[in-house]
């Protein structure tokens, strides 16, 4: 293939992109280019597509040329243009979209839907066939392709990064994650930093770097750059085939090392640093106006093109200047053209791992939590029940997984630097952190070959969890629940994605995005208020749509049974909240089961006959708390009676209802149609206060505790008074429910909650002398109603 011929793919490419933004007519320009050609509304991105279209045919030669089985990610996703541009070319859009045929009505077509409403969106998005990133927030390629890689050893994703979007601070850390790349196992990426110098309004930092500054700070990061620059070479494409050569070369070679075990040292990897100007080979001025190589070409360049003749004529000139005609007949392209095109598996839209399914979707092998869970439960005043950390049962399930699949090598947890902080160590009886980069003695639970993956950086995780997930394999998020939130928007992003993704055909089955948080704001009395934050819970349930769901398992086992259900779901964003430290084992395996499956459930156990007065609780903390409370009421007003209700998920639909379910009784049911409800909740009272509005209750019977953002440095139980969700605070609820249902006087009530009250205040001052809390709190277990 001849660098002729990748020149006039990348002509072919550029034309298609550029007509896309702008034509709704005359598409081959066989006549003058008069207004009514040219779309009423401009709409898309120009300057980074030329960079783009340049890189994608030369990695088709190399495709071709190495045989090789290659992914492409796009960074700048508003040069979406030329994505679907390529997409044409190779003949994936017609595959997927019979009714945009390889043809000149196909292109016709294809253009005038660009940015039209209904028709094609502006920016990279799932209805394009091998894309796995959505394209709007910038910042995520890199780490989303190193996920990709994992445990992919013969893929090579060739990310292409928009020297804008490497100023963010999830591209500056994703650099890092080379150095977790077991060459062996895992496939490589080759980034491709598209130094095209500009921004939207302004110039790139490393755009402005000399090479030996880029190469400085690149070899730190653990790569080799490989520049190309079209401003000085003397044939940009002769550098530019050499520079891919190399790379994969290198790749090749190291690869080949590591897998031979003769690699003793850390790797560097190739990378490509190619040096475009922005809007390449367009208009060069309008007026005195510098375009290309300049930030105006970033948008539509002469963007009165409809209106004003003289900037119509420049677009005309210099879409001419591309001689599409010379390249395609109306028919077909030309054959050097052709030549460029990989067979169908090998094309980079087609390729098989961006489409989940049959062609790439690895579900897991999932154990039974029956051997795993405590079989003594605290709701029949069993002496010998126990107190069990939920997140060491989930810890020891994880080591069951990662041993269950081990062949598969199709599971990975990704955690910034807290499986031990979270008591999920247990994996680590099963495998390793990976990690490349020098090893010291004393280093534990370290292999360049590892199922988890820790590395300080939510971003560079969360990257790589979508990218191992959209190419079919399964992963777990853990992390301490407030700090999560610094990933909420690209939970976001990816929740959009899965939104369409979800109704686009050719995208088969994955899993779901699965997330635990622990180290819950309600056991941070050590750390204290920075780190109490439930914000993320609410992040995930604003996701419209039935695939996003929050459990809230109580005990430990049901959330060995949450944490199964989340492993074997597909195409959701799932949540379970739980406490690390040991709490009351309140339900056996089948019981948890049928609570899970329901998302919320009456207990018997704890629960009279025709209530007066229906306690809900959600979360683990929350349901002991409020059992607590129960006990307490009915020794203080023994003709109250009591329901309890366990609420162990919400979704965007509402309580219980996950996995798109729908809840099998109303809400009446649970909790009784004209009685007072008062919920205990793990998070914001106000996400469950929303969550009641599309329920048609009647506000006022309803009571909502949760985190009133009251935290400090205290006792656990000081930490929940403040809050308000104390048994003492809910014991008062309970009184005045009592004195309004005339079962005691208004004056009982008064003199019962005077006596409530002033054991907070004991509470506090014990606290405070002691430094803990008193035992009648901490020794608290459960005893049935005499
Ligand atoms: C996180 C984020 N911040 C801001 C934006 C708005 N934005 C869209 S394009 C762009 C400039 C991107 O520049 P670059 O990555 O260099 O892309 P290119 O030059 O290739 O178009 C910005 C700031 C965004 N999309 N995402
Ligand atoms: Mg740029």
């Amino acid at each position: 293939m001849t660098n002729e011929a990748i020149k006039k793919f990348i002509r072919a490419a550029d034309y298609i992109s550029a007509i896309q933004i702008y034509l709704q007519g005359n598409y081959f320009l066989e006549e003058g280019l008069a207004p009514e050609h040219i779309k009423p509304r401009l709409l898309g991105h120009w300057g980074t597509c030329p960079g783009i279209n340049f890189t994608y045919a030369h990695l088709n030669r190399a495709i071709i040329e190495h045989d090789l089985n290659m992914m492409f990610v796009l960074g700048p996703g508003h040069g979406f243009p030329a994505i679907q541009a390529n997409l044409f070319i190779e003949g994936t859009l017609s595959k997927y979209y019979g009714a945009l045929p390889r043809t000149a009505t196909g292109i016709a077509d294809m253009a005038k839907r660009f940015s039209w409403p209904y028709g094609f969106p502006s920016h990279s998005n799932p209805e394009a066939p091998g894309v796995i990133l959505e394209g709007g927030e910038l910042g995520y390629s890199l780490a989303t392709s190193y996920g990709a890689i994992l445990d992919n050893p013969n893929l090579i994703v060739a990310c292409l990064i928009g020297d804008g979007e490497a100023e963010t601070g999830a591209t500056a850390t994703a650099w890092h994650i080379s150095k977790l790349i077991d060459p062996a196992t895992n496939g490589a990426v080759l980034p491709i930093l598209h130094l095209n110098g500009y921004k939207i309004s302004g110039p790139t930092m490393m755009g402005r770097m000399s090479d030996e500054e880029l190469t400085e700070l690149f070899r730190g990061y653990g790569y080799e750059p490989i520049f190309v620059d079209a401003y000085t070479e003397a044939d940009v494409h002769q550098t530019m085939r050499e520079a891919v050569d190399t790379a994969i070369k290198s790749i090749h070679f190291t690869q080949h090392c590591a897998r031979e075990k003769t690699l003793t040292k850390n790797p560097r990897w190739p990378m490509i640093i190619l040096r475009s100007p922005k809007g390449w080979k367009s208009i060069k001025y309008i007026g005195t106006k510098r375009i290309e190589d300049n930030h105006y070409a970033h948008q539509v360049i002469a963007e009165n093109a409809r209106t004003n003749e003289v900037e119509r004529r420049q677009v005309e000139a210099w879409l001419k200047s591309y001689h599409f005609e010379e390249l395609f007949d109306g028919e077909r392209f030309d054959a050097d053209i052709e030549s460029l095109i990989p067979r169908p598996d090998r094309r980079m839209g087609d390729n098989p791992h961006t489409m989940g399914g049959e062609r790439a979707f690895k579900p897991l092998a999932l154990p039974e939590v029956d051997s795993l869970a405590y079989t003594a439960t605290c709701q029949i005043d069993d002496p010998a029940c126990g107190e069990v950390s939920s997140m060491e049962l989930v810890g020891q399930y994880l080591r069951d997984v990662v041993r269950a699949n081990e062949d598969a090598r199709n599971f990975r947890l990704f955690s910034p630097d807290e499986t031990y902080s979270n008591k999920l160590h247990a994996i680590f009886e099963a495998t390793t952190r990976c990690f490349v980069w020098p090893h010291k003695d004393w280093d534990k639970d370290l292999a360049w070959d590892g199922r988890v993956v820790e590395m300080l950086s939510e971003h560079s995780l969360q990257g790589m969890m979508q990218g191992y997930v959209l190419t079919g394999r399964n992963g777990v998020f853990a992390s301490y629940e407030a700090f999560v939130q610094i990933i909420g928007s690209m939970v976001d992003q990816y929740a959009k994605f899965l939104h369409i993704a979800r109704e686009v055909d050719f995208r088969g089955d994955i899993a779901s995005l699965n997330y635990i948080l622990t180290s819950t704001g309600w056991r941070q009395e050590h750390n204290g208020f920075s780190h109490q934050n439930p914000g993320f819970i609410d992040d995930v349930l604003q996701r419209q749509g039935c695939f996003s769901n929050v459990y809230f398992p109580a005990d430990a086992n049901t959330a060995l049974v949450v944490m199964r259900r989340m492993l074997a779901s597909k195409k959701e964003i799932n949540v379970l909240v739980g406490e690390k430290r040991p709490l009351p084992v309140w339900r056996t395996v089948k019981q948890a089961e049928e609570d899970v499956r329901s998302g919320i459930a009456i207990w018997d156990f704890a629960s009279d006959e025709d209530p007066h007065i229906v306690f809900g609780a959600a979360g683990d903390f929350m349901t002991k708390e409020t059992l607590a409370a129960i006990n307490l009421i009915h020794e203080a007003v023994p003709k109250l009676r009591v329901r309890f209700v366990n609420i162990s998920s919400l979704s965007a639909l509402g309580m219980g209802a996950s996995g798109c379910s729908v809840l099998p009784h109303d809400l009446d049911y649970y909790f009784t149609p004209d009685k007072p409800v008062v919920i205990n909740f793990h998070g914001y009272p106000q996400t469950v206060k929303q969550i009641l509005f599309d329920y048609n209750v009647s506000a006022d019977r309803f009571t909502v505790h949760g985190y009133e953002e009251s935290g400090s440095t205290t006792t656990v139980f000081d930490m929940m008074v403040r809050n308000r969700v104390d048994r003492y605070h809910l014991v008062m609820d309970a009184l005045k429910a009592a004195a309004a249902q005339g079962i005691i006087t208004e004056a009982d009530c008064a003199a019962k909650a005077a006596l409530f009250e002033e054991k907070i205040a004991t509470h506090r001052a014990f606290v405070i002398e002691h430094g803990d809390d008193p035992e009648e709190i901490t020794n608290w277990s459960w005893q049935s109603r005499s």
